[in-house]
């Protein structure tokens, strides 16, 4: 009886350990990229984040090694003049998918260290409101994008 009684604390304790780890599977970045500019120029990052979860996510940050920095921003237009602005947070809904590439939403790695160079990996951590951390490996293309 005492053992069964046992049995059944173990069980609940398992599935609440589990149920972060499942949420942590929802959010995936794929097609992951620098811009890597000479002169030590800032690098746009840029990615596709997809969220297949059941709840909103909210990217609030990233970090980066290879950075001295790195910046959420948004570029936007408007009257021909292009301009980028910080970002505080991006919410993505269940099922959503959010587009960092050139001309929007982009990581801005203010200060490229020496792996910012075309062939290379760097990695990055996105980091989200919940405090979850995704590690994702962008590879560095040079000024053409390529
Ligand atoms: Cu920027």
């Amino acid at each position: 009886m005492r053992n069964y009684v046992f049995g059944g604390w173990a069980v609940a304790a398992l599935s609440v350990v589990l149920t972060p780890a499942a949420l942590a599977q929802g959010v995936s970045a794929t097609n992951a990229w620098f811009r890597a500019l000479p002169s030590g120029l800032p690098a746009g990052g840029y990615f596709t984040l997809h969220n297949s979860g059941g709840t909103t996510v909210e990217l609030v940050a990233a970090e980066s090694p290879a950075c001295g920095m790195l910046m959420l921003h948004r570029s936007t237009e408007s009257g021909g003049v292009s301009r980028m602005e910080d970002v505080k947070s991006t919410a993505i809904p269940p099922g959503h998918t959010l587009e960092f590439a050139p001309g929007g939403y982009h990581l801005m790695c203010m200060e490229p260290g020496a792996a910012m160079s075309p062939g290379k990996h760097v990695p990055v951590a996105l980091i989200f409101a919940d405090h979850r951390r995704i590690d994702v490996d962008f590879d560095v293309k040079g000024a053409a994008g390529q």
